[in-house]
């Protein structure tokens, strides 16, 4: 279901926003060509590879609690959970976020299909009139069918779904998630509300929480960076997160702006405004880092400063990234990054090594393999909605701590991303330290 659901919203995003698809050919060639001059040892496992021409990962932002809570039960039916908490106030940005993705690793090898799911923090609107008409709309409006509603009710009550109710769950969902040119309020209220912010007028103005993009995955970026252009798209100017590496570490990002679409409010016969909210993205995923690893990494940014001037910025993060180690045997042993460890078929260990995670490694009998990062970079994140809001002057937002209305309006506690990537590695360890080799079967799950 998460892998149809994922296709359906890629050939909805692709009629929608054209360039969407010619990203998604760019993308294709680049990646081919990457697989291509990787061959041999140091290949990309083949559980990667398959899964790189499906990834995608978008978002979406709601304005209720009622909303997210819905929406966590509809994810929780393709098998996708809330995972990390990203404060986005401190960018001046006025939502709170999750990811809802897969969590097992063999879930996440058949279909890594992300959301980055934002809400609306309508305590960050000033003026207390526009507040409350911003909250009226959104008590007014319903973003899921009916159909949507009953079907969500029955999976839960039955625990599960017969292949016509999949399908027809599916389909209502993705629904959820188009554009709509019909906004519901007045010229004149969408421009006060674009007036608190521009995501303020992007989640209350219209009828659902169209997705505002879909990114694929390639594993050269910069060569994708460079053939934006070519191809007429406008790409942002400079690739959000940590600097061009051997060893890519975490996550980097670039955009292309967003469209301008015609809106029709509600006293219009026909479309005339133009709304600025849907863009297009790709990335590139390296290995996820540990604490100590992420500290670096945090660190690091911070000393190379604000990203005013393209190129010196550039430079000035390669330089100071260099602080951090770039080959994956320094990066495992410094623990600043997760592997996942296996057995390699056949090989034997001696007495002396056996026990010995790094005995067994020097031996040959066991391979650590870097794992993905899977999740998001709120610095990064800002960035990128910094970038397609406008140069507006940044508003300051009080950074109360506001992640427990998050979580009650979820419906849970939100999973801990870390926490995820530490008992994989663990589990793979255990299973490599097993009794003479043989991997032990209540290791698997
Ligand atoms: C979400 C921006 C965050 C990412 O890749 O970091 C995101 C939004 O604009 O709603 O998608
Ligand atoms: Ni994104």
């Amino acid at each position: 279901m998460r892998e149809a659901f994922a296709q359906a919203m890629s050939a909805m995003y692709r009629e929608e926003v054209p360039q969407y698809g010619a990203l998604l050919d760019i993308v294709a060639q680049v990646n081919e060509q990457a697989l291509r001059a990787a061959e041999g040892p140091s290949a990309m496992p083949r559980a990667e590879r398959e899964r790189l021409g499906v990834e995608r990962h978008g978002a979406i932002r709601v304005g209720s609690a009622r909303e997210l809570g819905l929406l966590r039960r509809m994810f929780a039916i393709l098998g996708m959970r809330p995972v990390g908490y990203y404060d986005l106030s401190v960018a001046g940005v006025p939502v709170h976020s999750t990811a809802f993705r897969p969590i097992r690793p063999e879930a996440l090898a058949r279909n890594p299909f992300r959301l980055f799911t934002s809400l609306l923090r309508l305590e960050l609107i000033q003026d207390p009139v526009l507040r409350e008409l911003a909250a009226r709309r959104l008590e007014a409006r319903e973003i899921f069918s009916p159909e949507a509603l009953r079907l969500t009710e029955e999976f839960e009550a039955r625990g599960g779904f017969d292949a016509a109710r999949a399908e027809a769950f599916v389909r209502e969902l993705v629904q959820t998630f188009r554009w709509h040119a019909r906004a519901t309020v007045s010229a004149d209220l969408y421009r006060r509300l674009h007036e608190a912010h521009r995501l303020v007028a992007d989640v209350v103005c219209f009828p659902g929480p169209h997705i505002n993009h879909l990114t694929p995955r390639t594993l050269d970026i910069d060569a994708v960076q460079e053939q934006m252009p070519r191809r007429g798209i406008a790409a942002k100017e400079i690739i959000e997160g940590p600097p061009r590496r051997k060893v890519p570490i975490l996550l980097r990002q670039t955009s292309f702006k967003a469209l301008a679409e015609a809106v029709r409010f509600e006293e219009d016969g026909a479309p005339r405004g133009a709304h600025t909210a849907r863009f297009g993205e790709v990335e590139q995923r390296g290995i996820a880092l540990t604490p100590k690893g992420r500290a670096l990494y945090d660190h690091l940014l911070g000393q190379a400063g604000a990203p005013s001037d393209p190129r010196a910025y550039e430079a000035r993060l390669r330089q100071v990234f260099q602080a951090f180690p770039d080959d994956l045997e320094t990066i495992r042993r410094q623990g600043l990054g997760y592997f996942e460890y296996s057995r390699l078929p056949g090989a034997q260990p001696t007495d002396a090594a056996a026990g010995d995670l790094e005995a067994l490694l020097a031996a040959g009998v066991v391979q650590a393999r870097p794992m993905v990062y899977e999740d998001f970079l709120p610095v990064s994140a800002a960035g990128i909605f910094q970038s397609n809001l406008g140069d507006a002057a940044r508003q300051a937002y009080a950074a109360a701590d506001a992640r427990a209305a998050f979580e009650r309006a979820l419906g849970c506690e939100v999973l801990d991303e870390f926490a995820l990537y530490e008992s994989q590695q663990a589990a793979s360890i255990r299973q490599c330290l097993g009794a003479h080799g043989e991997p032990r079967a209540q290791d698997h799950g």
